[in-house]
């Protein structure tokens, strides 16, 4: 396990869905209606609770879908965590300024379980699926925009990264900036 920022930046490989912390975040897309990679894991353990939950935001607060950079908050449903939050990353080569709006989905997440007085959250790699965000250079976005936004957080005693494979864990170690 490698640790950052004192110890409240932890970086660890896994399957997310399994962790038994206060909140996950999940890397949805605009519709809030679930997808492949983490956001069907989570969907696909958390159970139905969690897409009712986001077919309700949809209806009442997003209408045209959750836009980029923003994140949300649910009810965990089954997962072991007790919320999720849902934060739609940039499409790389397709949206305009993805490095502030990947920011934007580390620090609006932060701030979302801060003023829940939630302690713990985990995140995946945001965009760097799907979403082709190249992973070195996510690995720099994101630990910058975590740094900045615990520096304003804290309530937050407990960042987890959690990745895939060693391999993409390595990447991370290789070019973040704690
Ligand atoms: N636990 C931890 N990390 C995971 C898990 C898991 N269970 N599953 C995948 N990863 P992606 P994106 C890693 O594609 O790029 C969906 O269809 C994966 O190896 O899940 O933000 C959504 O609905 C990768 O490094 O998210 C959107 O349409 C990282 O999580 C779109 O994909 C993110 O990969 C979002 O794309």
């Amino acid at each position: 396990m490698h640790t950052f920022l004192n110890g409240r930046v932890e970086v660890r490989t896994g399957d997310i869905t399994s962790l038994r912390v206060d909140a996950v975040v999940n890397a949805a897309n605009s519709t809030l209606l679930g997808g492949s990679g983490v956001d069907g894991a989570i969907h696909r353990r958390g159970g139905k609770q969690i897409l009712e939950a986001c077919r309700e935001l949809r209806e009442t607060c997003y209408p045209r879908g959750l836009p980029p950079g923003e994140a949300v908050l649910t009810t965990g449903g089954n997962l072991p965590a007790r919320y999720v939050i849902h934060t739609v990353g940039p499409v790389w080569g397709r949206d305009q300024h993805p490095e502030a709006l990947l920011a934007s989905c580390y620090k609006k997440s932060i701030m979302l379980a801060a003023n829940h007085s939630l302690g713990s959250v985990a995140f995946p790699a945001i965009s760097t699926g799907a979403y082709g965000y190249p992973k070195d250079e996510a690995a720099a976005v994101a630990s910058c925009a975590i740094a900045q936004a615990l520096a304003q957080a804290d309530a937050i005693e407990r960042v987890s990264l959690v990745f895939f494979s060693e391999a993409d864990r390595d990447v991370f170690l290789a070019h973040q900036q704690f």
